[in-house]
Formats: structure tokens, C-alpha cells, sequence
């Protein structure tokens, strides 16, 4: 435990399946997929799929209404009893999505109130959103940095789209990662537990990622993901023939930034959009939309 960690915020980790690696046997997660569009491209994604920056490529899940998800979310919350979390993380990014996110959120909190509630962003509009999250109750954000230097950043996000206007090339990256170090900085400030997520890539960024761990830990981050690299079928990355990093060398990168004090994720599998279960299951399909027709 870490001097700087109240005993709330300890309790809050301990009862995360993603935020402590003990709690990951025993808690489940319940995505929804509430979120559709996204705001900016990344090079390793294909929009058809799920977004990359927290799931698996290649997998679509079925886009609820906030209605929808307040029906399956009440089903599956009275028949998994080891549901702790439920988070929304696609399958776009839910900032660019914020009217369904926010009231998907405000319709859990109020009907399966015991639940933690968890986002996952790319973090461009996040710091536009910081009052809607404390309101919420909202206590657990990730936020995706791949990078914190533009020139690196650069290679890989085409553009971003914010507020009307298109940004590319550099500029493009210098505004994404000025937002996602400006969002990381105002959730920890208010106490919000804060996890990064990065993707290594090998070529692009993998050398780079002692850099940020350092950065995010600096700025109040919890903890830090560093998945590999996969990449969507259809996507830049596929056609440059980028590679995924060997397990060895993911490794060696969590050891590394390990080393540097930050406290490092081992555990993450990748989730769709949809996932239900504890870490690595799928059960998604156990729990049909039409059998949570009927309101208890
Ligand atoms: Fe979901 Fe993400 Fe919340 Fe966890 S997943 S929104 S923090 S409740 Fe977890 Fe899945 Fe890895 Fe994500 S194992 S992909 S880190
Ligand atoms: Fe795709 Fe997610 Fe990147 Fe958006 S943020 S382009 S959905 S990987």
C-alpha cells in the first residue's frame, strides 16, 4: 500500500478486477457498449471493430441504448453476484459519445446503486467532462496514452477531430496528448482513481514507454497498462506490416517500468466492448437482452 493512497481509495482497488490482480479472481467486470462513434484514428484500428485502445480487434459488439443497458444491466446485476464493476469502453470511445454514456451511467448508479463505475477513454474531451464524472460517483477512469511526445505520437494517430475542426500530422498528436495529460492531471487532483492504458508497439513506441510511465506517475496515475499491440485486420499498422510485440519483450517493458516505480497491470485480457464475467470470460451470450425483457 502506498502512503499517498487514502484507506477509501485502497478499498475502492480491492474491490476492482482490473485495478488489483487479487481482486480479478474473485470480481466481475460487465462492459455495455453504449458507444459507438469515435473522435480521433488510431493506426492499429479498423472502425468496423471494437476500439483497440481496451479490447481486441476484430470483434463487434452489438451498440445498446441507454435503455437497453439499464434493462440488461439490472438482469445480469440480480444473477452474477460477483458483478463489482460496470464500465463502458465502446466500442468507440464513450467521450465521443457522451449523452449515452452519461445517462447509461446515471441509470446504473440509480438502480444497481452497489456497483463501481468504470470509463475507458482516449481522453481528447475528457477534461470537458470532469463534472459529469464526480457527480456520477465515477471513481475508476482510464485513459489510453500511447505517447507524450508528438514526434512519436505522430506515428500513430492520423488525425483527430474536435469541436468541428480536423487536426493531422503533428498537430494532431500534440493536441490528443496535451488533453490526455491535462485529464489525467484533473482527475487525480479530485482523487480519482486513474489508469493508463498503452499499446506497444514495437518500431513506434516501445522505447518511449519508460517516458510516459515517468510522466503519468508525475501526474497522479494509479496505474499503468502496457498491452501488445494487436492489430485490426484492415487497418494502417496491417498494411505497414507492423508486428506484435514477442510476450518476452512485453514483459521485459512491464519489468522495466516496474523498476521505475510504477505500479504495473499484468493481468489485463484485452476485453470486447460487451465483455460480462470475471477477467477472461465471455458471457456475454448468457445473458440475452430478451430475457431481461420482463421487469422483475
Ligand atoms: Fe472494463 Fe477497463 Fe474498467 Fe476494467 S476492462 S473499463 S478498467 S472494468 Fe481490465 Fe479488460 Fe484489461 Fe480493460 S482486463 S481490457 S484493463
Ligand atoms: Fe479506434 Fe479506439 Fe483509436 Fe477510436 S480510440 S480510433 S475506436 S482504437
Amino acid at each position: 500500500p502506498s502512503p499517498c493512497i487514502s484507506s477509501e481509495a485502497e478499498e475502492e482497488i480491492s474491490r476492482h478486477p482490473c485495478y488489483s490482480e487479487e481482486a480479478h479472481r474473485f470480481y466481475a467486470r460487465m462492459h455495455i457498449p453504449v458507444a459507438p462513434a469515435c473522435n480521433i484514428q488510431c493506426h492499429y484500428c479498423n472502425r468496423k471493430f471494437d476500439c483497440v485502445n481496451e479490447s481486441r480487434p476484430g470483434v463487434v459488439s452489438e451498440v445498446l441504448t441507454p435503455e437497453q443497458a439499464e434493462r440488461k444491466v439490472k438482469g445480469v446485476a440480480a444473477q452474477l453476484m460477483q458483478l463489482s464493476v460496470v464500465g463502458i469502453a465502446g466500442p468507440g470511445d464513450p467521450l465521443a459519445n457522451p449523452e449515452q454514456t452519461f445517462d447509461t451511467f446515471a441509470r446504473v448508479k440509480k438502480n444497481v446503486p452497489d456497483v463501481s463505475l468504470c470509463l475507458s477513454t482516449n481522453g481528447l474531451t475528457l477534461y470537458r467532462h470532469i463534472d459529469e464524472i464526480v457527480e456520477l460517483g465515477i471513481r475508476h477512469v482510464t485513459i489510453t496514452i500511447n505517447a507524450i511526445d508528438a514526434d512519436v505520437g505522430q506515428a500513430i494517430y492520423p488525425w483527430v477531430f474536435d469541436e468541428g475542426v480536423r487536426y493531422e500530422g503533428k498537430a494532431a498528436a500534440e493536441l490528443l496528448i496535451s488533453r490526455q495529460l491535462r485529464g489525467l492531471e484533473l482527475l487525480a487532483k479530485l482523487g480519482i482513481l486513474v489508469k493508463v492504458n498503452s499499446i506497444m508497439i514495437p518500431g513506434v513506441n516501445d522505447h518511449h514507454l519508460p517516458a510516459v510511465s515517468k510522466r503519468v506517475k508525475e501526474l497522479g496515475a494509479t496505474l499503468h497498462n502496457v498491452t501488445p499491440l494487436i492489430i485490426a485486420p484492415g487497418s494502417q499498422y496491417e498494411k505497414d506490416g507492423r508486428k506484435a510485440p514477442r510476450p518476452k519483450e512485453l514483459h521485459n517493458l512491464q519489468e522495466l517500468l516496474g523498476q521505475g516505480g510504477m505500479k504495473v497491470m499484468r493481468h489485463c485480457r484485452q476485453c470486447r466492448a460487451d465483455a460480462i464475467g470475471l477477467l477472461g470470460q465471455d458471457r456475454n451470450r448468457d445473458f440475452p437482452l430478451e430475457a431481461m425483457e420482463a421487469d422483475p
